[in-house]
């Protein structure tokens, strides 16, 4: 370890700390704006700086210690550079905050009012000239409110290894876009949102659809129901002051009845039936000779990033839709005859952690009862919205209950939205199939985790399956250059495109970079999902009487002919 001071303390921090990572150890909280760790660690904002010895000022976020050093973090000076910084910021900024999507939860916003900075034009002059780009089917990029933290484009480019999105230009014309300057929709985008969820302004936020659900809500000819994605219960608290980690599930019901939809409904049921139908089709290519390894296709960021950069393995992908869509495909048929509904009577709603699902409802192949299998979907953020402009006091709401049959979900499906949960949901389902035997136990923990890549070996009878798990873009990348090069051998990968999987996703709550520096989020989300899981009296897919019924009475068997036409897709190379 090294000692320095810092504010005239002395501070003991490991060699090769930063003068931030220092600080931080000593409970002295140094303001940051760009920083990522391990991300974005570019010094761009220098709101981080402080004094050094002998009056020299330095970006504490790259600055690393040496013995000795001394260190001020908030002399009248620091204080003043970091205002004027603020000011320079603002001079080339939207100041529209009352209207932002992000006011309230801004950064930038946020450090203004801690730093004394008002919206008056310090430093008036020219702004980067810039056009909103909603070229892309999930979401806008507004140039006016963009600070040129690189937050986005760093995490497009590290963490899920795309990189369309970058700083073009020089100086002050220096602006984020695409190359040769390219609507994001004409890129190869796979919109999993990332670059939303780590932005700290509204320069970037996702197509919103919440007037076209309210406007369907006030229609009374419409049946409108709505699904909510296993993701979503383990942080939609955070737009209410939830501790990172709170399970509202049941004020999140309580909330939709009361917004209005005829029907609440629980995406955990259709991850179920994928589960159904994916174990089914593993088995099949397993016994027979089919394309393995078999890849799960739920998280649509992915099956776009396969489709985009690995066309040769398209033909890996389970053929299995999303449970999103799923859901959808099984609201419009089988719930509609159960109500005496035609399909266009119902307006099909979904509530999801993501915004490439926003893409995903749109693909072909995505309306088997002749209208889109889901007519909108919001982001866990969007619901949050909608819930403040109703009025509704989140957290005195009464904890409710989903309505039935499509609000039966199993253990197994509740940890889909989590990375690994996909793999344990399809193991628990697949093994007991392959062996006719019960399993002494559900938990497959080496599949769960944060880490980026996993990797498993089962017996199942005579078999030995190989698993691998991934999460990020990146770590796909990686995984899948190892399998075509013979590297590794699996019989059956999970992939999701968010890191950590759905709770991860693009479209949940933003956490300001000071939390996403120091707290394990995605572990305490995960959390939630693995304790519901556990808590569950059904905890196998193939348990869930509700599914039971709907392949007694309506599907057939998984992989049935009818089952293949409302629940299978196809893909584009
Ligand atoms: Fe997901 Fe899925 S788990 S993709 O992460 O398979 O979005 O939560 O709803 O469709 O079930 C997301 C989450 C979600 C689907 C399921």
């Amino acid at each position: 370890n090294i000692t320095i001071k810092i504010n005239g303390l002395d501070v003991s921090a490991p060699a090769g700390s930063t003068i931030l990572e220092a600080a931080r150890l000593a409970h002295i909280e140094i303001p940051t704006l760009c920083f990522l760790k391990e991300i974005n660690e570019i010094a761009a904002c220098r709101i981080c700086t402080v004094e050094i010895g002998g009056g020299k000022l330095a970006a504490s976020c790259v600055y690393p210690i040496n013995a000795g050093m001394e260190v001020w973090t908030n002399t009248p000076k620091i204080r003043d550079y970091r205002k004027k910084t603020l000011q320079l910021i603002l001079s080339n900024h939207d100041r529209s905050c009352l209207s932002c999507v992000r006011s309230g939860d801004c950064e930038l916003q946020t450090l203004c009012k801690e730093l004394g900075v008002d919206a008056e034009n310090y430093y008036d002059g020219d702004k980067t000239p810039s056009t909103p780009d909603e070229s892309a089917a999930h979401m806008v990029r507004d140039n006016s409110k963009c600070i040129l933290c690189r937050r986005c484009s760093s995490i497009c480019e590290k963490v899920q290894g795309i990189g369309v999105i970058g700083p073009n230009s020089r100086g002050f014309a220096t602006f984020i876009g695409s190359p040769f300057e390219m609507g994001l929709g004409d890129t190869s985008c796979v919109s999993c949102g990332q670059c939303i969820a780590v932005c700290p302004t509204g320069a970037l936020y996702e197509k919103s659809s919440i007037q076209e659900v309210a406007d369907a809500i006030a229609d009374s000819e419409k049946h409108v129901i709505v699904q909510t994605a296993p993701a979503v219960r383990a942080a939609l608290g955070e737009e209410f002051n939830f501790p990172i980690g709170t399970n509202v599930e049941g004020k999140m019901v309580s909330a939709l009845r009361r917004l209005g939809f005829d029907k609440v409904f629980d995406t955990n049921f259709s991850a179920d039936l994928t589960i159904m139908e994916e174990a089914h089709e593993f088995i099949e290519r397993v016994q027979h000779g089919g394309v393995l390894p078999m890849i799960t296709s739920c998280s649509p960021g992915w099956i776009k990033y396969c489709e985009h950069y690995f066309p040769d393995m398209t033909e890996n992908l389970s053929s299995c839709k999303s449970p999103q869509q799923m859901f959808g495909a099984i609201a419009k048929s089988y719930y509609a005859e159960k109500m005496g509904l035609k399909p266009e009577d119902i307006v099909s709603v979904s509530v999801m952690p993501c915004t490439a699902k926003k893409f995903e409802i749109g693909r072909d192949d995505q309306d088997a009862n002749g209208s889109p299998d889901v007519d909108y979907t919001i982001t866990t953020r969007e619901l949050a919205r909608m819930i403040k402009q109703a009025g509704l006091r989140f957290e005195n709401l009464p904890d409710e209950s989903f309505d039935t049959p499509l609000g039966l979900g199993s253990g197994a499906g509740v940890i889909f939205g989590t990375t690994g949960g996909v793999m344990e949901a399809a193991l628990r389902t697949a093994v007991e199939s392959l062996t006719g035997e019960e399993l002494a136990k559900l938990e497959f923990n080496d599949v769960r985790g944060m880490e980026g890549i996993k990797e498993a070996s089962y017996e199942v009878g005579d078999l030995k399956v190989n698993v691998a798990v991934a999460s990020g873009l990146i770590n796909a990348r990686d995984l899948l250059n190892r399998v075509k090069s013979g590297e590794a051998d699996y019989h059956f990968i999970e992939i999701m495109g968010c890191p950590g999987g759905c709770i991860g996703g693009g479209g949940q709550p933003q956490q300001p970079g000071y939390i996403r520096n120091t707290t394990d989020i995605r572990g305490l989300r995960a959390k939630v999902l693995y304790d519901s899981d556990a808590s569950n009296k059904i905890r196998k897919s193939h348990e869930n009487p509700a599914i039971k019924e709907l392949y007694s009475t309506y599907l057939g068997e998984p992989g049935s002919e009818r089952a293949h036409h409302l629940l299978h897709t196809t893909y584009v190379k």
